[in-house]
């Protein structure tokens, strides 16, 4: 039986990717580049600067910023992010989720945040979910972002465990990456054309049941 869960933020939890995806948008915008939601693909579960980087290659200016420049459009796009996530609340809570988290807690089962996100302590509290959290991997702490498997090792480690012990949860193709390279058993929340048709999928989070948990476990 898995002891730890590994939960993903944006795309998981909540819906704050959609909020990500605008804010890389507002900012392309800015700068002559245009982004779809294809693309946008790439972006799910990666870091702000990697995030900037594929885009500035996507629009073929990479050569075009200086590394100041480079910060400064990193903190626009942070500016834009976080103006949108002020009035996230627990309203903003995915479907299931709730329910999971304290079916967890009942069970014993240790909770801890895989999130790239240097948010993501904000969202947790603004969502009162804080509570739930065993554990959280601060970004800041990792030397290689996913699909690096390293924030994933680190939230286990937080709740005093390995990987393989644990779920992981993802709405990213980096972050499923990352999952699999760490030991962990992944669970993909997304469609079986971003995700893969090798792992175990849900197409919304209400199916994310401490049940189905159980039995994607044993599989
Ligand atoms: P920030 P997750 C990731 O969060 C997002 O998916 C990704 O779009 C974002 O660039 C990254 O966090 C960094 O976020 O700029 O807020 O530090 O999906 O790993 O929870
Ligand atoms: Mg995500």
């Amino acid at each position: 039986m898995f002891k730890g869960i590994l939960f993903d933020l944006d795309g998981v939890l909540t819906d704050t990717a959609e909020y990500h995806y605008q804010a890389w948008q507002r900012l392309g915008k800015e700068i002559g580049i245009t982004i779809d939601r294809a693309f946008n693909e790439e972006l799910k579960g990666v870091s702000r600067e990697d995030s900037l980087k594929l885009l500035l290659a996507h629009g073929d200016r990479t050569q075009d910023f200086d590394s100041e420049q480079f910060a400064e459009l990193a903190q626009r796009k942070n500016e834009y992010y976080v103006e949108m996530i002020q009035e996230v609340s627990t309203a903003d809570v995915y479907p299931g989720i709730l329910d999971l988290l304290k079916r967890l807690k009942k069970q014993g089962i240790k909770i801890s945040l895989a999130s790239a996100s240097k948010n993501g302590p904000f969202l947790l509290e603004k969502m009162s979910l804080l509570p739930y959290f065993d554990g959280i991997a601060d970004p800041a702490d990792v030397a290689k972002g996913k699909p690096d498997p390293e924030i994933f090792q680190l939230a286990a480690e937080k709740i005093g465990l390995t990987a393989v012990d644990c779920i992981g949860i993802e709405d990213a193709k980096a972050g499923i990456q990352a999952i699999l390279a760490s030991g962990a058993f992944p669970i993909g929340v997304g469609r079986p054309e971003d995700l893969g048709t090798d792992i175990v999928l849900v197409s919304s989070t209400e199916e994310l049941t401490a049940d189905f948990l159980t039995s994607s476990w044993q599989t």
